[in-house]
């Protein structure tokens, strides 16, 4: 299959902060060279366009309310974003979307899981399952993962939430970072719940087969979701909002070799910020897990 990179210059569902710039990041790491050394053919359509925070208006009146700033802006881009990828897999390409902040999931899961059954496994140091309602940040991109089960004020948004995905086919992985309600909220949910101790106790492999056996249930594939915060910052120090205490360099591409094994529908690789990186570590290391689940190996 050809691969169909997406960028996503998103940075309004954490507040300007850099991550517009991960798609740039990424793609100057070499990410097209390292995927045509996979004999994929890459085609590369550039940068989705993104309004400036400075063009949206954070409070903007919006029928759900809550605290969610910019969502109108988010919502305008996911639905454009939802068509490119639904676009890309009708010409039977792979959609590799490149982001932006995590809020953009919620147009690539929405695009991925139009007219099709799709499990999610969603590699995040925090379980993005805040609402409007409950989000003490107001960052959208604490929500998509409960936007597109349609949690909260996001059941009645059409383009937030996405019949296509059960919560019953639905893993995180890695996570240690929940605010009160949203670990009320998800302890409510069929959404599987892999922490970083399940990781260390049970070891990343068994974890990450797990968590595709998971989401492997559903009929047309999986679509992973890769939040560089899920790396311990140590090896990751680009993304907005570390947390301490996350998967090794080599946990993670001990799992992509998992997911390169399994039946991958679609992926993102977001919440690269090359503006709190050292010298563009993080994009690099997006690359090389980006090429890892796409089937590269040492022999
Ligand atoms: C926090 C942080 N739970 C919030 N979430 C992040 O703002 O809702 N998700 N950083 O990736
Ligand atoms: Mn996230
Ligand atoms: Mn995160
Ligand atoms: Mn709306």
């Amino acid at each position: 299959r050809p691969v169909d990179l997406v960028g996503v210059p998103m940075d309004l569902g954490a507040d300007r902060r850099g991550v517009d710039m991960g798609p740039s990041a990424i793609r100057y790491a070499g990410l097209a060279r390292e995927l045509e050394g996979l004999s994929y053919a890459c085609r590369d359509a550039g940068d989705l366009p993104v309004v400036h925070p400075e063009q949206g208006d954070p409070d903007a009146s919006h029928p759900d309310g809550g605290n969610a700033k910019y969502l109108a802006e988010v919502e305008d881009l996911c639905v454009r974003l939802a068509d490119r990828v639904a676009d890309a897999l009708v010409e039977g390409a792979f959609p590799l979307v490149l982001g932006g902040d995590h809020s953009i999931a919620v147009g690539t899961v929405g695009g991925s899981a139009r007219d099709a059954d799709v499990g999610v496994v969603w590699f995040d140091a925090h379980g993005d399952f805040n609402t409007p309602g409950t989000s003490p940040s107001g960052n959208v991109h604490g929500m998509p993962l409960a936007a597109l089960l349609g949690e909260g004020e996001f059941a009645d948004e059409p383009w937030a939430h996405a019949p296509g995905v059960d919560p019953a086919n639905v893993a995180l992985v890695g996570v240690r970072s929940l605010d009160d309600a949203e670990r009320e909220a998800l302890a409510a949910t069929e959404v599987t719940v892999y922490t970083m101790p399940d990781i260390d106790e049970r070891g990343i492999i068994e974890v990450t087969e797990e968590a595709f056996d998971v989401a492997g249930r559903a009929a047309d594939g999986v679509h992973v979701s890769l939040d560089l915060d899920w790396l311990d910052p140590d090896e990751a120090p680009g993304v907005g909002t570390p947390v301490r205490g996350g998967v090794t360099y080599r946990e993670a591409h001990a799992a992509m070799e998992v997911v390169s094994r399994r039946d991958l529908r679609t992926m993102e690789v977001v919440e690269v910020n090359p503006i709190l990186d050292q010298h563009n570590r993080t994009a690099e290391l997006a690359v090389e897990l980006a090429a890892s689940a796409l089937g590269k190996s040492i022999i």
